[in-house]
């Protein structure tokens, strides 16, 4: 082999090993946090969850009887959980505290109990 094209072949090896590198490293982000969460007459189970300032979460909502609501004012979250179907919700959480999920869709005589306590940490 001629010097110039073993220089060639060394850059050739190079350049594929950091591709390698890169390909490892974009596998190994840190994976989108999902929450289940299914709501039925009339609570959420979990009913307390806990999230990360600047993170994004994925809920995935589901709900076993009634078509239910889901509100979360703060987090400019607000909608229906229908039986048989999950609902997909994606938030990035911009500020930390207490927050409250509710029930906004007249579900029955407990309707109004159905909270879900959110925590974001900072
Ligand atoms: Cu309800």
């Amino acid at each position: 082999m001629r010097p110039t094209r073993k220089i060639a072949a060394t850059i050739g090896f190079v350049a594929g090993a950091a591709l390698c590198a890169f390909a490892v490293h974009a596998a190994n982000e840190p994976a989108l946090q999902v929450i289940k969460i299914n709501a039925s007459k009339f609570h959420f189970e979990p009913d307390h969850i806990t999230l990360h300032q600047g993170q994004p979460v994925t809920l995935e909502l589901t709900s076993s009887d009634a078509t239910h609501g889901f509100m979360i004012r703060t987090l400019k979250i607000d909608t229906d959980i229908k039986p048989g179907k999950v609902t997909d919700v994606t938030v990035t959480p911009a500020t930390a505290g207490n927050f409250v999920a509710i029930c906004d869709h007249y579900c029955g005589v407990g309707h109004g109990m159905m909270k879900l306590k959110v925590e974001v940490k900072p």
